[in-house]
């Protein structure tokens, strides 16, 4: 049994100890936002899987080893031997300013395609999606809707963060993909200013979504038909804020799979995402299960 199905795009991550331009080192590891979720789920006990491509070069096997190496199943991942593996270089040129550039157009990640998803031989509980991956071409676009095809098909949930990527699209170009996606979707994670790209939490619900998590660093909530659950983040001195939306996704599916109501979902996703900027990298800092206690509630969590 899979817990959590994601999909989409996983590169090489190239680190820079310095200015790139002044020909600093790099430390190699890998990033994408839904293995970054797959990874974290893992590490808190549950059966994730990632799908997707990754080149037949040796980056896309630093991928594939190092999800396995995570717990994650990589069953579904598709060798293409026709493009490179992705790469993202991070450049951290101030304290708190982190440059990110891709490498990745024409990689053999945004040739994922829907048969490729089809093809997966799983029965999972959730389906995570993000806007990330339908930004890397119709191909991508099309695998990303025959994912939320197989949640429904094998009685799935299925899960949208928005992650809006300016540098892949415009907000015109995401909002006309991303407002279907979420319609489509259970269970829609956003940050204020993602919203407006899917819709405002009470049109989507009224449209069939579950439940819509809105989160920013200060504070996160739960929108149901039900009424609406505010939990404030815990205050943490940031390293690395990169992986932070995803280590609090990774918290929320937990909580929802570990059947948690909303507000004890939205402390374990804030946990998560303090775990995610207090530590360097995408996902290396995620905490395992036994060591959630260590950062535990809130401060001052007065819940509302
Ligand atoms: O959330 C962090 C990731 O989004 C980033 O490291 C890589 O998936 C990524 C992207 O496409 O930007």
């Amino acid at each position: 049994m899979t817990d959590v199905l994601t999909v989409g795009e996983t590169m090489m991550a190239l680190r820079a100890a310095g200015p790139i331009r002044l020909g600093s080192g790099f430390t190699t590891s890998i990033a994408g936002a839904e293995s970054n979720v797959a990874i974290g789920l893992a590490r808190l006990g549950h059966a994730a899987a990632w799908a997707g491509r990754v080149g037949t070069d040796e980056p896309g096997h630093l991928v594939t080893r190092t999800l396995r190496a995570e717990g994650v199943d990589v069953s579904g991942v598709r060798r293409d031997g026709a493009a490179p593996t992705g790469v993202i270089m991070f450049e951290q040129r101030l304290p708190d300013l982190t440059r990110v550039q891709y490498l990745r157009a024409g990689s053999a990640g945004s040739r994922l395609c829907p048969d490729d998803v089809a093809a997966l031989d799983v029965a999972p509980r959730i389906v995570h999606v993000t806007g990330i991956t339908p930004a890397l071409g119709a191909s991508c676009r099309d695998a990303v809707t025959a994912a939320c095809d197989l949640a429904r098909a094998r009685g799935a949930r299925v899960s949208l963060d928005v992650n809006h990527r300016e540098r892949l699209w415009t907000r015109e170009a995401a909002a006309a993909v991303l407002a279907p996606l979420a319609a489509r979707a259970d269970l829609v994670i956003a940050s204020p200013d993602e919203l407006p790209l899917v819709g405002d939490p009470g049109r989507l619900l009224a449209n069939g979504t579950r439940e819509v998590v809105v989160k920013d660093g200060g504070e996160a909530a739960s929108i149901t038909a039900e009424g609406t659950r505010t939990v404030p983040a815990r205050r943490v001195r940031p390293v690395d804020s990169v992986g932070a939306g995803d280590g609090f996704v990774a918290g929320y599916l937990s909580g929802l799979l570990d059947g948690l109501d909303a507000e004890a979902r939205l402390v374990r996703a804030h946990t998560v995402g303090a775990f995610a900027v207090q530590s360097h990298g995408d996902w290396e800092g995620l905490p395992r299960r036994d060591e959630l206690g260590l950062i535990g509630l809130p401060e001052g969590a007065a819940l509302r």
